[in-house]
């Protein structure tokens, strides 16, 4: 039986990525805050899974969870580093101090908390895997999404570097760069207010958790030999906006 570690598994692409990892007969470590869920998923999942209540923010907290693992979760061979955050969709100057801080700290730093608390795991397994989840902000800026946008790009460019690192490791590392997906994203990023979050996906046809947990099945059968080095994707309604200027 494999172990993966997935965090931000109470929402969304972790929470759809356990379900189809225990499909497989995988055995999870699931991260996130809110410990009502993670309760529920034991109840569901029983000790197919470690459950693990913790701020990815929390330095401390994830070196310690990570080492103190029981010894049948230490075997990890696969790393989906999802936990992260959109906080407002305003102007940067308009972007409130706390806001911007939650946004890096959770994406980048608390991204690499994790990244790097696991990694010595990673490296005893055989054939590991990261899996990063970035987003198309990385790629495409949007009015509103400056910091988010530039967490994201860290995460990518961080992906290919790490990659390079582990050269010769037997170790893949894969970045996914999903464009509109429905989950509890829009509403973390408007606070609460359902009626703006689900305006986001009026007139589309967005893609789902599921569809996320689907693309990393998927990675995650190829052979031995094969890395994904980065996968980008849209709903089929989502294109780019190009360029603004005044005249065109
Ligand atoms: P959700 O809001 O549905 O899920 C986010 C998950 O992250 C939750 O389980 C939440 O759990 C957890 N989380 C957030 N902050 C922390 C923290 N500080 N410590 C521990 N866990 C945390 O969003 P998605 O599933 O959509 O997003 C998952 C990832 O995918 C994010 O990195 C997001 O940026 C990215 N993404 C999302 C897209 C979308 O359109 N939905 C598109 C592209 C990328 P809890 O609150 O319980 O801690
Ligand atoms: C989330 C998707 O387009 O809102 O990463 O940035 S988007």
């Amino acid at each position: 039986m494999k172990t993966a570690l997935i965090t931000g598994v109470s929402s969304g692409f972790g929470l759809e990525s356990l379900k189809a990892l225990i499909e497989l007969d995988y055995k999870v470590i699931a991260i996130a805050r809110r410990k009502e869920r993670l309760e529920k998923l034991q109840e569901l999942y029983g000790n197919k899974i470690y459950p693990i209540a913790l701020d990815v923010r929390d330095k401390q907290a994830v070196f310690t969870a990570i080492k103190n693992l029981p010894q049948e979760f230490k075997n990890i061979s696969l790393l989906i580093n999802n936990a992260g955050l959109a906080l407002g969709l305003d102007e940067f100057d308009s972007l409130n101090i706390e806001d911007i801080e939650a946004m890096v700290d959770t994406n980048i730093k608390g991204f690499l908390y994790i990244a790097r608390a696991t990694l010595p795991l990673l490296r005893k397994t055989k054939n590991a895997h990261v899996i990063n989840l970035g987003s198309i902000a990385a790629n495409v800026p949007y009015y509103g999404g400056n910091v988010y946008c530039g967490t994201k790009a860290f995460v990518a460019q961080f992906s290919k570097a790490l990659r390079t690192d582990l050269r010769g490791s037997n170790i893949k590392v894969t970045n996914i760069a999903p464009g509109l997906c429905k989950t509890e994203f829009s509403e973390v990023r408007f606070k609460g207010d359902v009626k703006k979050a689900d305006e986001v996906y009026e007139n589309t046809k967005y893609i789902k958790a599921e569809d996320i947990a689907k693309i990393i099945t998927f990675i995650i059968s190829l052979p031995e030999h094969i890395n994904i080095n980065e996968i980008e994707l849209m709903p089929v309604t989502q294109t780019w906006a190009g360029t603004f200027s005044e005249k065109i």
